[in-house]
């Protein structure tokens, strides 16, 4: 029985947690041989580009190029391109506002996703949706959502609509920790499992809603024990080991392509920033964050590919090259991009 108020890592005990992380060493090196060296190259770019999108975001935000809310990615970039980068070009994805990194990874250009972020008419949604609705119907990216949980029964209904029409195509969908407390989340779960819809619920569990920590707001400490009261299958996740959470993504993507079944993955993780560019942390302390960026994701995924002599330094230095050319020409987009037209108030309004 959980006691309340305990902090959700203080349950590990060490003994285990040793031999876990030498089981997990040699299932890395296996994963590393087995995967494509361009793909890893691609995994590593795409963390890469992620991080410095947001960092570049951050930086012109400040400077009022960037307005509204706007919420990071820093540090959970394991999670999206481990799981992402695991799917087909035909399959769904629908997320919460934390979205520009994983519309990137979708196939949305840096400088469509920028130049959203600006209000400018070169955006993906041409500027009228801004960072907390990215969204491409071409590319299979429904989304950026604002209000907690919506998203689940939206993915849902994607889901059921895959298996209506016939295809084996499945559905990603992401959502906070804090998300699971809604009664969407239970709701959507029941259906998915009764109906056998193909959908993969992702809970990026970075242990906190806003300034909230999951101790205080959560009355068990294991969001995927949850699926069990739908006898769904699920997984807990290591979200800075981008290995693993695209072999679990893997696993629950063969599960749905086969008869349909849904998973609920809960991939741990950390965000490094405040909730949002607003958000002065005051929450959390300071030796939390360092003890937590010690497992940073793109170190972690480098160290391996180096220990595995896959990629080397001259390899790492020319993919940081391309994603800071990549982010830097993203910004020139966008700064050059016009505002939309004053005509565009009236068009994709429901009235
Ligand atoms: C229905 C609803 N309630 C409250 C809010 C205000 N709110 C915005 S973000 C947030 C925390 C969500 O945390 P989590 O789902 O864990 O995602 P994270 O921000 O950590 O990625 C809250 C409560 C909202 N947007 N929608």
């Amino acid at each position: 029985m959980e006691k309340s108020g305990e902090p959700v890592t203080d349950t590990v005990n060490l003994k285990t947690a040793k031999s876990e992380h030498l089981d997990r060493k040699k299932a890395q090196k296996s994963s590393l041989k087995n995967l494509d060296k361009e793909l890893l190259r691609e995994m590593l770019y795409q963390m890469v580009l992620g991080r410095f999108f947001e960092q570049k975001c951050a930086e012109v935000y400040r400077i009022g190029k960037i307005g509204g809310f706007c919420h990071l990615y820093i540090g959970q970039e394991a999670v999206g391109v481990g799981a992402l980068m695991a799917l087909r070009d035909d399959d769904y994805v629908i997320t919460a506002y934390r979205d520009h990194v994983q519309a990137m990874i979708k196939g949305i250009t840096p400088e469509a996703v920028m130049a959203e972020l600006y209000g400018k008419s070169g955006g993906n949604v041409g500027g009228k949706g801004g960072s907390m609705h990215m969204f491409s119907k071409e590319k299979g990216f429904f989304g950026g959502h604002g209000i907690v949980g919506g998203q689940i029964g939206v993915g849902t209904g994607m889901a059921y609509a895959q298996k209506y029409k016939g295809t084996d195509a499945v559905t990603l969908c992401f959502f906070g920790e804090a998300a699971v407390n809604q009664g969407m989340f239970h709701e959507s779960l029941n259906m998915a499992q009764l109906w056998k819809l193909p959908i993969i619920y992702i809970c990026e569990n970075n242990q906190y809603g806003m300034g909230t920590s999951q101790t205080r707001a959560m009355s068990i400490s294991s969001v995927a024990q949850k699926a069990e009261a739908y006898g769904m299958a699920n997984e807990f996740v290591d979200g800075m080991d981008v290995l693993a959470v695209r072999e679990a993504t893997t696993r629950a993507i063969e599960r749905a392509r086969q008869d349909g079944s849904p998973t609920l993955l809960e991939i741990r993780c950390y965000r490094f920033m405040g909730h949002s560019m607003s958000d002065p942390g005051k929450y959390r302390t300071s030796d939390e964050i360092k003890k937590n960026q010690e497992r940073d994701p793109i170190f972690l995924f480098k160290e391996s590919l180096k220990e595995a002599k896959v990629f080397g330094d001259a390899d790492f230095a020319e993919i940081e090259t391309r994603a800071k050319e990549a982010v830097e020409k993203a910004v020139k987009f966008a700064d050059e991009s016009p505002l939309p037209d004053e005509k565009e108030l009236f068009t994709g309004v429901l009235a």
